[in-house]
């Protein structure tokens, strides 16, 4: 609340902002808020840098994100404990953001060289004309990120938009901010010059001030504040990226394995606390499997170990702010006041750390209920029986949200069918989010989710705009002011009957 007030005021120089680690509420350290003069000076640097870094072939950029990449698994261990500190997360949770840029990486590295590859295309007179399409970087990138995965999430958007020739202005978020700039600094180890990537701090007037300056805008974040920056955005008509809130639905067909989805439920709805756009937020199961399912979750559920301490076997840790908390213990009340049945958890737990919640798992859920509308980012798997699939689509597509959702049965083909009828930016079969950690496929959202998309060959050009370049070689033969002489007329009459009958050629 307090940042929200914050981003309606000016900044002043010398203004500080504290960070804490939330699992003990201790002030581990401060940033300095950029000014918007500030925030105009990087990005004026950043773009006399891209004139730069854009004339380097895509295999010299690449190399310095190998590099970056082999230091970065180096110092694993180092970046996590500056990640925990400062977001609360598990140990495990904090090694698969690490994974995940690495993996993200290494595609590209391997890849991005032939999809920025210059391409013939078809010309309108094939022999003595010739089309061929560039990718030319926008300039400068403006990355906003957010607290949830404040390594994963900038880096994962930097990496693709440095290889396609941009330079880089990250504004990570308030919240978390010196695991980027743990990241952003081991670049510069690796050579990445100073100016072609750069972080700067502060609240929301930073993040605006960025969308003010920057060439392109890669934003996630809540919904709300994706609208704010949409339409400044619109405003300058720069191209952008928006990954906001989701809600995401999970479907439960009868044929589904009751042990594979219980486990797969679990791990979806709690990683990260629930804390994750593409967390399952919601669960339709089809009657014939209700009961099993249930029994499978809970016996489960008894193995979720929570807790503060180091260790690869926590399944859950802190949350991050009390915000989402408070929205988690609102969402279970309100459910409960409306006849929900809470069958495990439920309760904060103070007595591990000021932001410790018990995962929970609550049924007799509908769509009354704010926890099956809204997004609750807080640790709870709401289950909702349904009398068959077609009911479970059509509330799946209940929402406004349509960012990611999975589905569970052991009819592959049936599901994926089902799965193309979910409004949503990509959908996994037997085991969640797994579209996001697949470095080739495009994922994203629509509707209020947001537009654009990340990863793939998709979230390396869009960093770029095609520039068509088209060479007439007919030189000196046509020296007619009519541009429709006859002999023109005639061939265009032969090549639309061509055309008529053999693909654009
Ligand atoms: O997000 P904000 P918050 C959802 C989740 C969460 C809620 C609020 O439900 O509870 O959003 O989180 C910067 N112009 N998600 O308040 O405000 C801000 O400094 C430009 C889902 O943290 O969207 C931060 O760096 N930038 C989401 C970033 O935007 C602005 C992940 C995100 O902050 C700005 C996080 C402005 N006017 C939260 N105002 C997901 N998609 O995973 C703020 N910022």
């Amino acid at each position: 609340m307090a940042v929200v007030e914050r981003s309606e005021q000016q900044t002043s120089a010398n203004e500080m902002i504290d960070v804490d680690d939330p699992r003990t509420d201790e002030i581990i350290g401060q940033i300095p808020v950029s000014t918007p003069e500030q925030v105009a000076e990087a990005v004026e640097r950043a773009r006399f840098a891209q004139t730069h870094w854009a004339k380097l072939t895509v295999n010299e950029r690449t190399r310095f994100v190998r590099r970056w990449l082999d230091l970065l698994w180096e110092r694993q261990s180092e970046g996590i404990k500056v990640l925990r500190r400062e977001n609360g997360k598990t140990d495990g949770s904090a090694f698969l953001e690490f994974v995940t840029v690495d993996n993200i990486g290494q595609y590209y590295v391997h890849n991005a060289a032939r999809f920025l590859k210059a391409e013939r295309r078809p010309s309108l007179f094939p022999g003595v004309q010739r089309a061929t399409v560039y990718h030319k970087p926008h300039g400068v990138v403006g990355i906003i990120s957010p607290w949830n995965y404040p390594f994963t999430l900038p880096f994962m958007d930097m990496l693709p938009a440095l290889i396609a020739g941009n330079t880089v202005v990250l504004k990570p978020s308030e919240i978390t901010p010196f695991i980027a700039e743990w990241g952003v600094n081991l670049m510069h180890e690796v050579g990445v010059p100073r100016e072609v990537v750069q972080v700067i701090h502060g609240d929301g007037r930073t993040g605006a001030a960025l969308v003010d300056n920057a060439d392109y805008i890669q934003f996630t974040g809540s919904t709300a504040t994706g609208r704010k920056v949409g339409k400044a955005a619109a405003d300058r008509l720069i191209p952008y990226t928006l990954e906001l809130g989701g809600k995401d639905p999970s479907i439960v067909l009868r044929d589904a394995d009751p042990e594979m989805t219980a486990v797969g439920l679990i791990q979806g709805a709690f990683e990260n606390n629930g804390q994750m756009c593409i967390s399952i937020e919601r669960v339709y199961v089809e009657d014939a499997i209700y009961d099993e399912l249930l029994e499978r979750i809970q016996h489960h559920a008894q193995e979720i170990s929570i807790s503060p301490r180091d260790g690869m076997d926590v399944i859950v840790g802190s949350m991050t702010n009390r915000t989402e908390l408070e929205r988690t213990q609102a969402h279970l009340d309100d459910a409960v006041a409306k006849g929900a049945k809470i069958i495990h958890g439920g309760n904060a737990r103070p007595d591990l750390g000021p932001l410790f919640f018990e995962p929970t798992i609550i049924v007799d859920v509908d769509h009354s209920m704010d926890i099956m509308r809204d997004e609750t980012f807080g640790p709870v798997l709401p289950i909702m029986k349904v009398s068959n699939e077609q009911e479970a689509i059509r509330l799946a597509n209940d929402t406004t949200y349509g960012l990611s959702a999975s589905i569970f049965s052991r009819n592959l083909n049936h599901a994926e069918e089902l799965a193309q009828q979910i409004d949503s930016g990509d959908v996994s079969i037997n085991r969640a989010q797994y579209a996001t950690a697949t470095p080739s496929v495009p994922t994203g959202g629509q509707r209020t989710s947001g537009s654009g998309r990340r990863n793939g060959k998709e979230g390396l050009l869009k960093y770029t705009a095609a520039q068509t370049v088209i060479a007439d070689n007919l030189i000196g033969a046509q020296n007619d002011l009519q541009i429709a002489t006859p002999f023109v007329v005639q061939l265009l009459k032969t090549l639309r009957l061509i055309r008529r009958y053999v693909p654009f050629i």
